[in-house]
């Protein structure tokens, strides 16, 4: 995913805001029909096209969006993703 990753200095921890950017960039790469939240057919088919599907389940692909889905409505809405990517850079 992550060709934004690419663009921060990882020399240094990035700031919330350039997280919270870079998330947003993000989402709107996985979020194709800019409906302003990932359904699992979308997030599911940005990570096959990413290869980063590769050598997961349906059931590990499941496990991450339950993760990341706070209100358990199904999709990712932004600030579920922004949260999620935030956490991902702290357990670092
Ligand atoms: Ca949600």
């Amino acid at each position: 995913m992550f060709d934004a990753w690419a663009q921060l200095d990882h020399s240094k921890d990035p700031t919330p805001n350039e997280v919270e950017e870079v998330a947003t960039q993000l989402f709107k790469q996985i979020d194709s029909d800019e409906s302003g939240c990932i359904t699992a057919d979308e997030f599911r088919e940005k990570l096959t096209e990413l290869s980063l599907g590769e050598g997961m389940s349906t059931e590990d692909l499941s496990a991450i969006i339950q993760e990341i889905d706070e209100d358990n409505n199904n999709r990712i809405e932004l600030h579920e993703f922004i949260d999620y990517v935030m956490q991902i850079l702290d357990a670092k």
